[in-house]
């Protein structure tokens, strides 16, 4: 066994990268196993999808190749999904990178998922009482994303697709510069699910037409004095009017019990990454001066030298005191 320049390069250049992926599915506590290319539609790397009208936005790349099982559960079942950065359990994903956590149900299909399937069925955005967004309390639960599966839910094969949206660079939209904007980490799951129920799933929302540059939960300035975020896409569908089932819609299910509000963290500018080596239009960088709270307070513009600098999203982060 040997290595090339090549290969050596590319590990180091994934390794230093600050992104996220899924490892796998826990289902009413009880792990289900490493799911990567298995039972999850895996990426090749864990880098983002930025561009809306690339089919990659509904199961990443790759999101046509199917998995070799799937994961069963019942409807009414809790479902944990597990992300992680670089290995499992790890730091999750860079704290620069503040957004929603999302899912959707589709039937399912040996397609890409790039088509009117998608079913919202829970969301995370940003809770402005504790100023926590779901990413934040995502990486305080070691990665874990819990939520119900609606208990009238018929039976049946399906995706289930979960996204992390990090809103770190997306004050400025893709197709405007194509350096920025907001990164999307979406991960499709194969579920078997067994039940009575008769609720299918019939929003039948698409990414490419249904995540649009004009939506404000897509471009969106972290680093702005908000005191609301509006998560994209259609509202969690409401399976209890759906089909003969009477039971209640599914919720949320609450994975912050160890979190406490946190630093506001540097936008890492030192070091590069291989998806987002690319500088910002500018060379002035926004950082944004750590609080004791979730919520930026302060926005600085630093100006940086002449020289070109890659864009946040580095393995390293630095602190820096307010100088
Ligand atoms: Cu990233």
């Amino acid at each position: 066994m040997y290595f090339t320049a090549a290969t050596l390069a590319l590990a180091f250049a994934s390794g230093v990268s600050a992104h996220a992926q899924m490892y796998g599915v826990w289902v009413n506590g009880v792990d289900q196993g490493d799911g990567r290319n298995v039972y999850i539609r895996s990426p090749p790397n864990n880098s983002p999808v930025k561009d809306l009208a690339s089919a990659a936005l509904a199961c990443n790349v790759n999101g046509g190749k199917a998995g070799s099982s799937f994961v069963k559960a019942a409807a009414g079942d809790t479902l944990t999904f597990e992300w992680y950065h670089n290995t499992r359990t790890d730091d999750i994903i860079d704290a620069s990178h503040k957004g929603p956590v999302i899912t959707y149900i589709a039937p399912y299909t040996e397609g890409n998922g790039a088509a009117s399937i998608w079913t919202k069925i829970a969301e995370d955005g940003y809770d402005s009482s504790s100023k926590t967004w779901a990413v934040q309390k995502l990486i305080a639960n070691k990665g874990k994303q819990d939520f119900v599966l609606p208990a009238n839910l018929a039976a049946g094969r399906y995706l289930i697709r979960q996204e992390i949206i990090a809103h770190h660079e997306s004050d400025t939209a893709y197709n405007v510069n194509s350096a920025r904007g907001a990164q999307f980490y979406p991960s499709c799951v194969q579920f078997e699910v067994t039940g009575s129920g008769s609720a299918v799933p019939d929003q039948n929302f698409n990414f490419n037409t249904g995540y649009t540059y004009s939506d404000p939960g897509i471009v969106f300035n972290l680093y702005s004095a908000f005191t609301s975020y509006k998560i994209p896409g259609p509202a969690v569908w409401n399976a209890a009017s759906s089909g003969s089932g009477s039971t209640p819609a599914p919720a949320q299910t609450s994975t912050s019990s160890s979190f406490v509000g946190g630093a506001t963290l540097l936008p890492d500018t030192t070091s590069t990454s291989v998806a987002e080596t690319q500088a910002p239009a500018t060379t002035s960088v926004a950082v944004v001066v750590p609080t004791t709270t979730a919520a930026p307070t302060t926005l600085v513009t630093v100006t940086s030298a002449a020289q070109p600098r890659p864009t946040k999203c580095g393995g390293r982060r630095r602190r820096r005191s307010r100088q």
